[in-house]
């Protein structure tokens, strides 16, 4: 038995499990613990079948943190919130000074730093590291991205760097984020990127289904070519698989089946609540969050289609004739360009928070990371990196000269594709706000004018003048009352 082991890991559900075996198979003996021993034995039986794997189970917390090697580290893999704060109680009794904990759950940042620092007055070091790519990353190579003490970072990195996903042209999908919570916190912006992207590909399809009347048949062939160009990614591949599924409780396809309700654990409900603390525009990301939140009043929207029905107002308002392939291509640009909005929006998140917090987070190698092992895993990321290698201070991704041209390369089909998609009563509200993004940020003059002139009216909160500096107040009123008369 190969005790001390290298590193331990608590927490054996679906990514546990799966992580475990991972390390193990890189070369790495692993100790494993859980709250419920029957999941110990399950892992240790699983490590046996796939090739005698180094796994070493214990059922009592104490044995499973003296059989690993000092300075210990043990990754937990548990429900975020509280069961964390409970397994820290249990391990950290038996740990001793210059031991290492590291939480690769889906946890908030604030606990993060809340632990590290009482974990600190224990003498010991914390990680909160992100860990994408779901069962599948766990076990073959996930992105991850570990934040906190950079002490304990190092104490792993040789692990992690073979752990992680390999992606051939830019190395390992991990790197050291930064300090505090920011490889929770980058991992929740991923997150909410994810919401972003599955509802962009979601409304393609809605838009090719609906108005375009494609076969699921020919939504497989459509989703297989685009994801030869510059849509290949995690998410169009699924995508085109999910459309050959037929189903098997009776006629027809699966996804026709399925309930139109979207799940959610609630990193989409934080990015946007962070993009609300931090005022950072952050629209297509919103617009999912709600889009889910939408999706969840099954009920209420049947009776609702019901009333409009009744009043003559079909699913579908304009029954026009399409040309299919024009549609197709106009939807892959529009889709297209919506996600560079999309990306652009958490990518500003990730620097404002990093501003605010001196974490001095560098962007393009956070799109190096996404390239393996998670769910927003794209070719289109390497564009983004080398936006950012080129400019580490851009200010938004839109205006950086090459994704600039790709904007506005796409927008005459996105307008149209957007138009389209509003004449006939069909929801874009990912494309239409990243649109609606865009036109914002790239137009010198927006009617703010307006508003900031009726806060001054009615709440004297003054305004600048383009022409004068200085604040001004103006008695709108009054001045208004002389000019009618
Ligand atoms: P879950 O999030 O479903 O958590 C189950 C694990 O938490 C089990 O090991 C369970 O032990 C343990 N646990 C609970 Br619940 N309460 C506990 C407590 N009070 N004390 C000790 N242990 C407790 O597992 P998961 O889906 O593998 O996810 C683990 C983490 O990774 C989560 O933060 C999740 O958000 C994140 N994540 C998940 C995915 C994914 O695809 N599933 C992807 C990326 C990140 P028990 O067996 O004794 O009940």
């Amino acid at each position: 038995m190969a005790i001390p082991t290298r590193i331990g890991l608590a927490g054996l559900a679906v990514m546990g499990q799966n992580l475990a075996l991972n390390i193990a198979e890189k070369g790495f003996p692993i100790s494993v613990y859980n709250r419920t021993t029957s999941k110990v034995d399950e892992t240790v039986e699983r490590a046996k079948q796939e090739g005698n794997l180094p796994v070493y189970g214990f059922h009592d917390p104490e044995s499973f943190v003296r059989s690993i090697q000092k300075p210990r580290v043990i990754i937990m893999l548990v429900k975020a919130g509280p069961p964390v704060d409970q397994t820290i109680k249990t391990l950290s009794v038996y740990m001793e000074k210059g031991d290492c904990i590291i939480d690769g759950g889906n946890e908030w940042y604030e606990n993060t730093e809340r632990r590290e620092k009482a974990m600190a007055e224990l003498g010991l070091l914390y990680l909160g590291m992100g860990v994408s790519g779901g069962e599948e990353g766990a076990r073959h190579g996930p992105s991850l991205m570990p934040g906190g003490a950079f002490e304990a970072y190092k104490y792993i990195e040789d692990i992690l760097l073979k752990v992680a996903a390999q992606v051939s042209d830019s190395g390992p999908c991990v790197t050291y984020i930064g300090k505090g919570g920011s490889g929770n916190f980058v991992k929740m912006i991923h997150n909410g990127i994810e919401y972003g992207d599955m509802q962009l590909i979601a409304e393609a399809y809605d838009v090719l289904k609906s108005v375009g009347k494609l076969s699921n048949e020919e939504l497989h062939q459509v989703f297989s070519e685009w994801n030869k160009g510059e849509l290949l990614s995690f998410l169009i591949e699924i995508t085109a698989d999910i459309f050959l599924v037929k189903d098997d409780k009776g006629d027809g396809y699966l996804v026709d089946k399925v309930l139109d309700k979207t799940g959610m654990k609630g990193t989409g409900k934080w990015t946007v609540q962070q993009a609300a603390e931090l005022s950072v525009a952050a629209p297509t990301i919103a617009s999912s969050l709600d889009s889910r939140f939408l999706s969840g009043l099954k009920e209420e929207r049947v009776e609702a289609a019901k009333v409009f029905k009744s009043s003559g107002v079909s699913d579908i308002l304009v029954d026009q004739a399409v040309d299919k392939q024009k549609l197709i291509d106009d939807v892959r640009q529009a889709l297209y360009a919506s996600k560079i909005c999309s990306y652009a929006q958490g990518m500003n998140l990730i620097r404002a928070k990093s501003m605010e917090k001196g974490w001095d987070l560098e962007l393009g190698e956070l799109a190096r990371i996404w390239k393996g092992g998670c769910i927003i895993r794209a070719i289109f990321l390497d564009r983004i990196k080398k936006a950012y290698d080129r400019n580490p201070n851009l200010a938004n991704l839109l205006v950086d000269p090459e994704f600039a041209k790709e904007m506005i390369d796409r927008q005459s089909a996105w307008r149209r594709v957007v138009c389209l998609a509003i004449n006939s009563g069909v929801s874009t509200p990912g494309m239409s706000s990243s649109l609606a993004y865009f036109d914002t940020y790239r137009r010198g003059r927006l009617p703010a004018n307006l508003v900031q002139a009726q806060r001054d009216y009615f709440g004297a909160h003054t305004y600048e003048r383009i022409d004068v500096s200085g604040s001004f107040h103006t008695e709108w009123f009054k001045i208004s009352k002389q000019a009618k008369i």
